[in-house]
């Protein structure tokens, strides 16, 4: 580890000024490839050793891996880590959401109360950090002190039932849903009647997870009643309702959305938080012609509970989220480390698609993730080594 420091602190003092990378600089091929999105994170990696404060530094920032840079032994201990947090007793008020046993469904409740905030919205790439931060904290409780690991899904385009994510051994994080035929394709509808439909064919699984370390895994809360959860807190969906995991992994999602070349162009051709976040979330309003983006096509390869096919208000439950969530905050982590000063903003107001509407978010108003952190500024949320409370990169 220290050789590796001291090599990013070299490389840093040579790119601290240097403008951000331009899709032309790269040949077709090294895109496609995934061979320019590595040397993206290398730059962005080097820039960011340039941005320590607090109490951050390089002895004690968190990494966060690919899941195959992580050995076997070591992905053991973060799935044990995780069925610790599933087994913790839940702490919220005595009745608030009855359905909440464990730390884990504490946590699955954190992201549905605010969900109809925090979509299609200012605040969606900075909660879902802060909610990534909350999860990697709890994971340190219970004896993960690394970096929440990442899924690259340009490395999976073959397929992510291929992947070691997803090999359904005890150094995965489960196996496909059992295939389910015969399932009609997803539709889903828009708001804007000019905007084509988006159909997603069904994937490989479709049922049960019934391979690898969540075998069993319940599922509680929910289903939300999405008209009623948007925007407030939802009132239904709190009770005990026990079922059981289910995945559809589906290399349509990575195909047609997050392919290397889709992440890396994002990348590469967002001047702006206005441009990169409209295009990573795929909202209707902006890009009619795009409304996935990288962010419903990480979550359409899970499919099911893990993704939008399913209730994308408990995805959380699928604990490849975490992995999931973990690249799109990487690809964010990237665009903004490449030129930090002038991509400290955001963009949006403060309700999903601004129903109802709602005043522009700041970087003065306050993020929480209750009640596991507390609120902060949103501008303390921007340098992930800021100490202000991040302190990880990407590697
Ligand atoms: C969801 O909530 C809305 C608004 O309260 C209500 O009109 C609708 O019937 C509910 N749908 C279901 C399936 O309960
Ligand atoms: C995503 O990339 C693939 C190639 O990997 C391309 O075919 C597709 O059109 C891209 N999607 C978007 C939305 O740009
Ligand atoms: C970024 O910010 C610097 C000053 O911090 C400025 O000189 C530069 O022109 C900005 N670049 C862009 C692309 O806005
Ligand atoms: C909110 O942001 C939009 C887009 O940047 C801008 O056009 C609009 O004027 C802002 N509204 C207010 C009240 O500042
Ligand atoms: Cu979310």
């Amino acid at each position: 580890m220290k050789l590796l420091t001291g090599y990013i602190l070299l490389q840093a003092a040579g790119l601290a000024a240097a403008l951000p990378p331009k899709l032309e600089e790269f040949k077709q091929k090294a895109i496609n490839s995934g061979v320019a999105l590595k040397a993206l994170n290398g730059i962005a990696l080097a820039k960011a050793f340039t941005k320590f404060g607090g109490t951050c530094r390089p002895s004690n920032v968190k990494y966060r891996r690919e899941w195959r840079s992580i050995s076997k032994h070591d992905r053991r201990k973060f799935i044990k880590a995780v069925k610790c947090v599933m087994t913790k007793p839940s702490t919220l008020p005595f009745g608030e959401v009855p359905g909440a046993k464990s730390l884990y469904d504490d946590i699955v409740w954190a992201h549905a109360r605010r969900s109809g905030l925090v979509h299609n919205s200012g605040t969606f790439l900075l909660f879902h950090r802060y909610y990534l931060y909350t999860y990697e904290s709890e994971l340190a409780n219970c004896g993960w002190t690394s970096g929440l690991p990442y899924w690259e899904w340009g490395l999976d385009i073959a397929g992510p039932h291929l992947s070691p994510v997803f090999d359904g051994t005890d150094t995965s994080l489960g196996g496909d849903g059992e295939f389910v035929p015969n399932r009609p394709p997803f539709t889903i509808p828009f708001i804007d009647p000019l905007t084509p439909e988006i159909v997603i064919q069904p994937g490989t699984g479709g049922g049960c997870v019934k391979t690898g370390p969540f075998t069993g895994l319940e599922v509680r809360l929910g289903p939300f009643n999405i008209t009623e959860t948007f925007p407030v807190e939802p009132k239904d969906g709190r009770e005990y309702n026990p079922r059981c995991l289910i995945r559809d992994l589906n290399k349509g999602g990575i195909e047609r959305w997050a392919s290397f070349r889709n992440s890396t162009e994002l990348i590469l051709e967002s001047d702006d938080i206005f441009e990169f976040h409209v295009t990573a979330e795929g909202d209707p309003r902006w890009v009619p012609q795009q409304p996935m983006g990288i962010h419903g096509g990480g979550h359409s390869a899970i499919g099911g509970i893990g993704g939008h096919a399913g209730d994308p208000v408990i995805s959380p439950y699928d604990p490849a989220f975490w992995l999931t969530h973990g690249q799109l905050d990487r690809i964010y982590w990237i665009w903004q480390m490449l030129d930090l000063p002038n991509r400290s903003d955001v963009f949006g107001t403060g309700t999903w698609l601004n129903i109802p509407p709602s005043p522009n978010v700041t970087v003065e108003d306050t993020l929480d993730v209750l009640p596991h952190q507390p609120a902060r500024k949103i501008k303390e949320l921007m340098n992930s080594v800021a100490g202000s409370p991040f302190c990880f990169v990407y590697v």
